[in-house]
């Protein structure tokens, strides 16, 4: 089997260095006949939305078979689990708390608690309840006074149990992928929206985290976001512009409110239509302290001008590695390459921990087995950029692969498999891939104290 390899010295290998896999509520619970209706079921039922006509109604069957991937969880050795809470099966749409939702997650974090694996919660990871976006979704301000009600009843059932809470996945996909370019539901195509969906996601965070905080005290409070480094197409003046504004509107638009009550001078480069509006002492708000900052890294990002603006280059024309299954480029020095930079840009830089990390690849099951060497090679090489980041300078405590299970990628369905563990959907079976494999040699050594690497 392959072994992954560490340089005998690096912080990865260390106890403290805590290793997770993720998952998201709508990708893998199901079940919805327990919950309300989310802003995806109603995009899923939407012809030609998703890729293959497939929807969440079921997904992985999670909420059926939790203890069962529980149990699978504490197989493979990690210290931490990172998953989310679908707000509609926790509020009603008549704002009542659905007690039998909201056990289930209390049960959750109990049994990963008894099995001595960390939990670690996000509250919003994409699937706002379709009673709120009836009433505007996140282009009305009340969304983010409804976000923090919504955690208060999150801090007080599961409290200091959550070694880490997260208010928001990606703030970047569901303000401009699902308000400004249509790809994510509710499927808008508006550059004022998706503004403002991002000011008030940004501010529904800044009103829930101390309220998470003040009923975990011993957790951390944090938020998950996305980087991509932005490099230009080619070596021209406008390229290299159009590269630097799309890092400001796809990267810094998020962290920069967050770390220095701010938005981008970009921000006064948008005609005053598409402007978000923004009330006094917003930014205050936005910019709670951070106990942590979660960055799901893929991949890097090529743009080249276009009406004085950006365009980025599809990866097929513009690669100079592998392509996984998103099309997207295997290119892990960008993960070092971005953290270094922010690290630079912002001297307040929270501590990180990698939320997200990993790779779709065509998986075929021969003789039972799925041989998944691009994959194993993707962690390989994407966790010695984390090493890398740290030599750098860069405090990092912990990543996360993306995902544990093969799941639904929002858009594109289930034709793309992210898991380490393979999910046959129509029985339900789970199988660990050589990636699974090769990952719990390497965390079930590490914990049970063993050499496990040879020096690279
Ligand atoms: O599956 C998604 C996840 O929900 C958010 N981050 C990116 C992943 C892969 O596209």
């Amino acid at each position: 089997m392959t072994q992954l390899q560490f340089p005998q010295r690096s912080k990865l290998l260390r106890r403290e260095f805590i290793f997770g896999v993720a998952t998201s509520s709508f990708q893998i619970e199901g079940a919805a006949d327990s919950r309300e209706p989310s802003i995806w079921d109603t995009f899923c039922a939407e012809p030609g939305r998703i890729k293959d006509g497939s929807n969440g109604l079921v997904a992985c069957e999670h909420v059926q078979h939790w203890r069962d991937d529980l149990a699978l969880i504490k197989s493979l050795g990690v210290d931490a689990y990172r998953f989310s809470i679908a707000w509609g099966r926790v509020i009603r749409a008549d704002g009542s708390i659905n007690h039998a939702g909201l056990q289930f997650y209390v049960d959750l974090v109990d049994e990963l608690q008894r099995l001595g694996i960390q939990s670690h919660v996000t509250l919003y990871h994409w699937d706002l309840p379709q009673y709120l976006e009836d009433r505007g979704g996140w282009l009305n301000r009340d969304t983010a006074f409804r976000f923090a009600e919504y955690a208060e009843v999150i801090g007080r059932a599961l409290g200091n149990k959550v070694s880490s809470y997260a208010t928001l996945n990606e703030p970047f996909c569901s303000a401009y992928l699902s308000y400004e370019a249509g790809i994510h539901a509710p499927g808008h195509k508006n550059r004022q929206q998706g503004r403002q969906a991002a000011h008030h996601l940004l501010l529904a965070h800044g009103l829930a985290l101390p309220i998470l905080r003040q009923h975990a005290p011993a957790a951390q409070h944090g938020i998950v976001l996305n980087f991509s480094p932005c490099h230009p197409a080619s070596d021209s003046a406008e390229d290299r512009k159009a590269a630097a504004t799309a890092h400001a509107y796809h990267n810094l638009w998020y962290l920069q409110p967050l770390l220095q009550r701010s938005y981008p001078d970009l921000l006064h480069e948008l005609a005053a239509h598409e402007q978000p509006q923004i009330e006094p002492g917003d930014m205050d708000i936005i910019a709670q302290p951070l106990d942590f900052l979660g960055v799901n890294y893929y991949t890097r990002t090529v743009f080249r001008a276009k009406n004085n603006w950006f365009s980025d280059v599809p990866p097929q024309a513009s690669a100079t590695k592998p392509l996984t299954c998103m099309g997207w480029e295997v290119y892990p020095h960008g993960l070092t390459e971005i953290l270094v930079e922010l690290k630079r840009t912002f001297a307040n830089l929270p501590p990180i921990y990698i939320t997200e990390n990993g790779a779709a690849f065509p998986d075929h099951i021969v003789n039972g087995a799925i041989n998944d060497q691009a994959r194993i090679d993707y962690y390989q090489s994407h966790l010695l950029a984390v090493h890398d980041c740290i030599e750098a300078g860069v405090t990092i405590n912990g990543y996360f692969a993306w995902s544990l299970l093969d799941n639904f990628e929002w858009a594109e369905g289930y034709t793309k498999r992210f898991g380490i563990v393979y999910v046959d959907f129509d029985s339900q079976e789970r199988i660990l891939k050589a990636s699974a494999r090769a990952l719990q040699q390497f965390w079930l050594a590490r914990k049970a104290k063993q050499p496990v690497v040879e020096a690279i």
